[in-house]
Parts: structure tokens; C-alpha cells; sequence
């Protein structure tokens, strides 16, 4: 699958969960975190650093998409806890979707933050 089409939307405030969506609910300036493969299902997109996902959607990324101009490093637990190598990468890139984390990396996020540089600790 192809890297999803921005949309032009207002900017997301804090945390925001829904269900059933697909990536036209990311909007410009958010991280995006999907429920299934190809930006799909449930979904939680924030612009700012995010402890917990929450019920609805911790321990369920399988995709995401990053809509802002920062890397951003994700974690397995909440505050930053035991960093994530998804595909192989430190950091998700800005303006980088992955339509499928794989298996090593899926169903387990639970935090993610953002950062200047590919770089997390
Ligand atoms: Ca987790």
C-alpha cells in the first residue's frame, strides 16, 4: 500500500481516540497510531508527547503516520518505556507512514514522544 494523501484539517489538540476511521482522520500536525493494517480501525492521533494512548488503543498499533515535522519514538510502555524498533527504524521519520508495523512491533505500543533528530532514548 501506497503512503496515505494528506488532508487538509484543523490541527489536533490534545489526545483524540475514535473508532472505525481511516487516514483521512489524521490531520495535519498529528501522529496517527491505526488499529489494522492500512490505517484502519480504532485510531488515537495527538501533536504532543502522549505517557499513555489509553484503554482504547494501548497495546493495539499495527500502523501509523506521522503528520508533523518531527521524528517521533515509540515505546512498549507508558512514560517512554522500552524503546521500539518498528521496520527496523529508531525513529519515525516526518511525514513517514508504515501500513503494517510487522509483527515484532504490532499490538504492543503503549507511549510515544517526539524528538529533533533520529535519535530516542
Ligand atoms: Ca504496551
Amino acid at each position: 500500500m501506497g503512503a496515505p494523501q494528506a488532508s487538509a484539517q484543523a490541527a489536533p489538540g490534545e489526545g483524540e481516540v475514535t473508532a472505525l476511521v481511516d487516514y483521512t482522520w489524521c490531520v495535519d500536525d498529528a501522529f496517527c497510531i491505526f488499529e489494522n493494517t492500512g490505517y484502519t480501525g480504532s485510531a488515537f492521533r495527538s501533536g504532543y508527547d502522549t505517557p499513555n494512548v489509553g484503554e482504547v488503543m494501548n497495546d493495539k498499533m499495527t500502523s501509523l503516520w506521522n503528520r508533523t515535522d518531527k521524528y517521533v519514538c515509540l515505546y512498549r510502555d507508558s512514560w517512554y518505556r522500552n524503546h521500539m524498533l518498528p521496520l527496523a527504524q529508531i525513529a519515525i521519520g516526518p511525514g513517514q507512514s508504515m501500513a503494517n508495523v510487522n509483527r515484532n512491533e504490532n499490538d504492543v505500543l503503549t507511549s510515544f514522544r517526539f524528538s529533533d533528530s533520529y535519535a530516542c532514548d
